[in-house]
């Protein structure tokens, strides 16, 4: 937010007719820079809500991993969690994250996915009165779920409600946008690897939360990062492609409501052949379908390396009333913000529904007399808010017809519609009082709207 109290607008003076002074200008800006806050850790996206966790695989997030370990006080003990199978873990969850993170690579550096993976506890196994592998997975995950999130301070009777909470707490602590929790659970010694139910791996779309097994069933721990990286895939509202999963083509999911033409059932629930015969989504190999990219918000219609969510133009208002022609003084006061695409994901069960963006406003410029563009700093000292604030003053403009453009840019460089004014700096008086026939006349405004830029 803006400091009220102290106007710092960019001031300078112009002291070449047409020509605005270089080397001042630098000096301004490395005292700016100077003065400027480091850049702070992402917030929350704009426009999200407690429950929207894992809205589009974008930006920060943090994966907090908790090992799960059984202390014998209910369950008979039989799983104990060894240094090498932690450092397999490691490495395989490495793994996980890094093929993440590959898929974003190619994209402006503000829209990539960037995970920071949280050992919570140092990576301690936290424990639990049960021994999770030999009860049902799904029914008695909360019981589990809700020991490990007592001893870390969440007592909710809900364990959604304590991972969901956990995960906030997580995400504001790591400046991170978002945040999920991986329960990991020790099947070693276990026979087939699997819950009694026989479920060794699943989540919820849009999170809060994945369990997966050391085994994975007949996968294997050198296969654990490919089954993390399906699960994750539900935490970013990717769905299911193979046949037994129930999924069908024609169901949809995600910010962009895709379709999932990978999918091993048609429309009618019959099988059918996929176009891509090896997918992420469908037999855990990494790559993947094109579908499931579209689910989790790896889209880039244009080409440009903004993906669609992210590939809107700032709001950018205000107004010039402030100049004074008589005095030479161009002075604009105003505000910009960020502009949320459209949320069309059908699962408004799993997230609020709510239009949400990472972007940020990060920076202003202007034009004076067609010279070319000249960046000014952020009225409270440092672009990078969802809405700033935007004040610039220019001082000692000469006799005559001006005209300042005005725009700002988003954090992946998006610019908004250029904002236009005139301003005929009057003579003093009695050297040139003809040229100028009343302020009104000497003092205009046009905006332009949706100018290309
Ligand atoms: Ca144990
Ligand atoms: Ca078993
Ligand atoms: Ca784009
Ligand atoms: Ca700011």
């Amino acid at each position: 937010m803006r400091d009220n109290r102290i106007k710092r607008g960019f001031i300078y003076r112009l002291t070449n007719r047409y020509a605005p002074p270089k080397a001042m200008l630098a000096v301004a800006f490395l005292v700016s820079l100077a003065s400027c806050p480091a850049p702070a850790a992402a917030e929350r996206p704009f426009g999200s809500l407690d429950r929207d966790q894992s809205a589009y695989a974008l930006g920060s997030f943090a994966m907090n991993i908790i090992f799960v370990e059984s202390n014998g006080v209910v369950d008979t003990n039989q799983e104990n969690w060894t240094p090498e199978q932690l450092t397999n873990m490691h490495v395989e969850i490495g793994q996980t994250a890094a093929y993440w993170e590959s898929l974003t690579a190619a994209y402006h550096p503000n829209a990539q996915l960037d995970i920071t993976v949280n050992y919570v506890n140092g990576g301690v196994p936290l424990e639990t009165r049960y021994e999770p592998i030999n009860r049902p997975g799904v029914s008695s995950s909360p019981l589990w779920m809700n020991d490990v999130m007592d001893t870390l301070g969440y007592s909710n009777a809900n364990s959604n409600t304590n991972t969901r909470d956990f995960n906030n707490a997580q995400r504001d602590l790591l400046g991170t946008h978002w945040a999920a929790t991986v329960y990991v659970v020790n099947d070693a010694v276990d026979s087939n690897h699997k819950f009694t139910d026989n479920y060794f791996a699943f989540s919820i779309y849009g999170g809060p939360y994945v369990v997966t097994t050391y085994n994975n069933n007949g996968w294997g721990v050198d296969r654990y990062d490919r089954v993390l990286s399906h699960e994750l895939g539900h935490v970013f509202f990717a769905l299911d492609e193979y046949y037994s999963s129930g999924s069908r083509t024609t169901d949809r999911s995600g910010y962009l409501n895709g379709s999932n033409g990978n999918a091993e059932r048609n429309g009618v629930g019959a099988r059918v052949t996929p176009p891509q015969p090896d997918a992420l989504m469908l037999n855990i190999t990494l790559d993947p379908s094109e579908f499931t990219s579209v689910q989790v918000g790896h889209v880039d219609t244009d080409n440009d390396t903004i993906p669609d969510i992210l590939d809107t133009i700032p709001n950018f208002f205000g107004s010039d009333a402030a100049s004074d022609a008589d005095a030479g003084i161009f002075s604009f006061s105003g505000s910009g913000s960020v502009r949320p695409k459209a949320n069309l994901n059908p699962k408004v069960w799993a997230e609020s529904g709510a239009r949400m963006t990472i972007n940020t406003i990060d920076g202003g410029s202007y034009n004076l007399d067609g010279l070319g563009w000249i960046d000014f700093p952020a009225a409270d000292g440092a672009w990078g808010d969802y809405s700033e604030s935007i004040e610039l003053d220019l001082l000692g403009l000469d006799v005559g017809l001006h005209t300042i453009d005005l725009r700002i840019t988003n954090s992946v460089g998006n610019h908004s519609a250029v904002d236009s004014y005139e301003l005929f700096v009057t003579p003093e008086p009695g050297t040139l009082g003809i040229v100028c026939l009343g302020l009104l006349g000497c003092l205009r405004r046009r905006r332009k709207t949706n100018r290309p830029t």
